[in-house]
């Protein structure tokens, strides 16, 4: 079996250990290869060889690194389908969305933030006829970049791009329930251009790993997207060095459905949105909130179209719905499940692990997309993220009670709002506390705006200039003219 190393210092390496995990796919529930065990040893090189990169990347000039990061990009288009395989192995999601969102998306993040690079600008302020002042914008030097496992390449690419193309050197730190396609990324960066040392990959544990980055001294700037437990704890580890800290956590995102909405496009979007990815996706609708004049008849829709949704080998071209990323997770989502019952909800889809897909699938990690009604609005099933294939309908009736119900979650990341009012989804999308809106819409993403979530939903934006500016110290200079 493969064995999946770190990548340090521009050489894939074994573990300082000598130890190695299994790498298990989620479709069979066995493994498939190995990944390294890293430690604090693997961090404190890999921390070297970015610090002695840091000075000679920072000063190559912006057309350079950026040529690079678009070979890059090159490179893994070049090799789309074996990356989309890759990601579905790894992570049990549908090889079909594998090859349409992930990996085309990973290409685009290198070659949106590659030419980004070119067209960023500081500002100058002219303090009357008294003063000038200008900002310089230059690389802070060694980042972390901690990447979960839902969206793996998607989400490593949206923080090793605008990482190096500003000059940063970088440590990356995979999932450890998905790490393969980082490590075929790794495997391209010589021909890419990118010198030793530059980009970084340690592989591992994240208890290990993790802490290992986020506390070292020659770290300054964290950027991290997962659970919110783990970013609290990133957060109380990378304070007392005062790291530079960008946290994209999870999300409990209301999916908001008026009675005059185009109904058709808001129930092709709502099922899109609450079960792409097994409902893995931070951004998922997992509340869907519906006006009392349509509830009846679009749950009844809705959970038609929910059944026909096909649920099978991730390795299918024609599957909808793959596995879960690990026995751990499918049990969490099926007590969820348990506890919607106990609270009275209703199940009216969905709900079991389903019986073997097929023989090669008989031990794989699947749940039934599933939905729920009739459960009050501030019970745990409706408040926490669950992140697997399950969402809740709930009626209402007046835009002030969808507001409060919508605003009822610790989380705040995103929302949808489905209506033709346009003066009411102005005013409703003022008043919903998240970090994005979409109004008649989901998952409409232009890379160039600010992306990220209000309370537990994380701290900072990604993004477009954001990513530019997060990942760069300004420093300003006034000149007394
Ligand atoms: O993520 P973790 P988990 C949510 C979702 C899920 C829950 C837990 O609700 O059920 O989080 O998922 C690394 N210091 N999201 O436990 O642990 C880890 O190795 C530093 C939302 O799998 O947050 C991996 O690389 N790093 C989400 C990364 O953090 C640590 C996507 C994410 O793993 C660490 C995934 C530590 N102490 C889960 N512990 C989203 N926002 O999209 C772990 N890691």
């Amino acid at each position: 079996m493969q064995h999946i190393k770190h990548f340090i210092d521009g050489e894939l390496v074994d573990p300082a250990s000598g130890s190695y995990l299994d790498n298990i796919e989620p479709a069979t529930g066995a493994a498939y290869s190995f990944v390294a065990d890293g430690d604090t040893e693997d961090v404190d090189r890999a921390v070297a060889a970015a610090v002695r990169a840091f000075p000679t990347w920072s000063v190559t000039p912006a057309e350079e690194r950026s040529q690079i990061l678009l070979k890059l990009a090159q490179l893994i288009e070049n090799r789309l389908e074996d990356f989309a395989r890759a990601e579905s192995v790894d992570t049990g999601k549908p090889i079909a969305a594998a090859r349409t969102i992930d990996i085309p998306r990973a290409i685009k993040n290198f070659r949106f933030f590659a030419t980004a690079i070119l067209h960023f600008q500081s500002e100058s302020h002219a303090t009357d006829h008294v003063a000038l002042n200008y900002t310089l914008r230059r690389p802070r030097g060694v980042a972390c970049l901690i990447s979960p496992w839902n969206l793996p390449l998607y989400l490593f690419s949206w923080k090793v791009a605008p990482a190096l193309a500003v000059g940063n050197t970088a440590i990356g730190k995979p999932s450890e329930l998905a790490p393969m396609t980082a490590f075929m990324l790794s495997e391209l960066c010589e021909e890419a251009g990118i010198p030793p040392g530059v980009l970084n990959i340690v592989h591992g544990l994240g208890r290990k790993v993790g802490p290992a980055l986020t506390e070292h001294p020659d770290i300054n700037t964290v950027s991290f997207t997962g659970g919110t437990a783990t970013g609290a704890d990133i957060a109380r580890r990378a304070g007392p060095t005062f790291k530079k800290l960008a946290l994209e956590l999870g999300g409990k995102n209301p999916n908001v459905i008026f009675a005059d909405a185009d109904l058709d496009a808001a129930l092709e979007a709502a099922i899109r949105s609450a079960f792409s990815n097994q409902g893995q996706v931070c951004l998922c609708g997992s509340r869907i909130f519906v006006e009392g004049a349509a509830y009846e008849s679009f749950v009844d829709r809705f959970v038609a179209e929910v059944r026909k949704l096909r649920l099978g080998d991730p390795l299918a071209p024609d599957t909808q719905q793959g596995a879960l990323i690990s026995r751990e997770h499918r049990d969490k989502v099926l007590r969820y499940i348990e506890l919607a019952s106990d609270d009275g909800g209703t199940i009216r889809c969905g709900g079991r692990a389903p019986n073997p897909v097929n023989d090669r699938c008989r031990d794989g990690f699947f749940v039934e997309p599933t939905v729920v009604t009739d459960l009050p609005v501030d019970c745990r099933v409706n408040r926490e993220e669950i992140f697997g294939p399950v969402v809740t309908i709930t009626p209402f009736e007046t835009e002030d009670e969808v507001v409060s119900y919508a605003n009822d979650t610790d989380y705040g990341l995103s929302a949808s709002l489905w209506t033709e009012n346009l003066s009411r989804a102005h005013r409703i999308a003022d008043r919903i506390a998240c970090g994005t809106i979409w109004v008649n819409c989901w998952m409409l993403r232009d890379l160039r705006v600010p992306f990220g979530g209000m309370k537990h939903s994380g701290v900072g934006r990604e993004g477009g200039e954001e990513a530019l500016r997060f990942f760069t110290e300004p420093k300003n200079i006034c000149v007394k003219l």
